[in-house]
């Protein structure tokens, strides 16, 4: 059955990791999935035909067959769950990796969002000043505890799984600020990850949608 995911037909970013259909397309190259993807506007993301598939008017969006999903937590999980390569067998091990999982999105990521929030809305606001410091804190927090658990270990729970898919993901939204190269252990730890050929595939194919077009002249 063919999988379809949709994506921005514009990025913010050009399309350089940051929509959250790159942890989506991942996951797909790690599990061995073709998939295609629909392009939609930001106008289109809250038309009808699309909060048929995302209540919320968002991408990216998952359709196999009858198939419908939205939020990338839910479809990560269901691409791990239906292909080999992102959970491991063992019982409890892939318990700790869907741990892993929604501790990238519920624990982690938050505090990331509010830093992005705050630069990137908030930061004509007579009180962001006061307030930066503080949002600031709470994701070098949360980094400090990441990486008291990551240690030197390569993965977070022994072999790369979906939680570290995830959790690299949400760390590297964080790269332009420079507070994830204040903690070297989890810059490695991401570095590994976008070193994986699965992400460089799912990087480049990204990209692709967003590079200048060539013009004729
Ligand atoms: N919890 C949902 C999930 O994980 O799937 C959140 C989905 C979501 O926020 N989607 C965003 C979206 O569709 C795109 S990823 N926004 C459009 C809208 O709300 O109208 C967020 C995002 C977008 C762009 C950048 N960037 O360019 O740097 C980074 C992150």
């Amino acid at each position: 059955m063919t999988i379809t995911i949709t994506a921005f037909e514009r990025s913010p970013d050009g399309g350089k990791g940051l929509a959250r259909d790159t942890r989506v397309r991942w996951a797909l190259e790690e599990a061995g999935q073709a998939y295609e993807v629909r392009l939609v506007s930001f106008r289109a993301l809250k038309e009808p035909a699309h909060l048929a598939l995302h209540p919320f008017g968002k991408i990216p969006t998952y359709e196999e067959g009858e198939l419908a999903l939205f939020e990338s937590g839910a479809i990560v999980l269901h691409i791990a769950e239906q292909h080999a390569g992102l959970l491991p067998r063992d019982a409890n091990a892939r318990a700790r990796a869907i741990s892993w999982l929604f501790a990238a999105l519920s624990t982690v990521e938050p505090p990331i969002l509010e830093f992005a929030n705050a630069k990137l809305l908030e930061s004509d606001k007579p009180w962001s000043q006061d307030r930066m410091p503080l949002v600031v804190d709470r994701v070098r927090d949360r980094l400090k505890q990441l990486a008291a658990h990551l240690g030197a270990a390569d993965w977070l729970d022994a072999a790369f799984s979906a939680g570290d898919l995830m959790m690299v993901s949400v760390l590297l939204r964080l790269r332009p600020s420079g507070i994830l190269d204040e903690f070297p252990t989890l810059a490695a730890y991401v570095a590994r990850g976008e070193a994986r050929p699965a992400y460089a595939r799912a990087f480049a194919a990204q990209l692709a949608i967003n590079a200048p077009k060539p013009t004729n002249v």
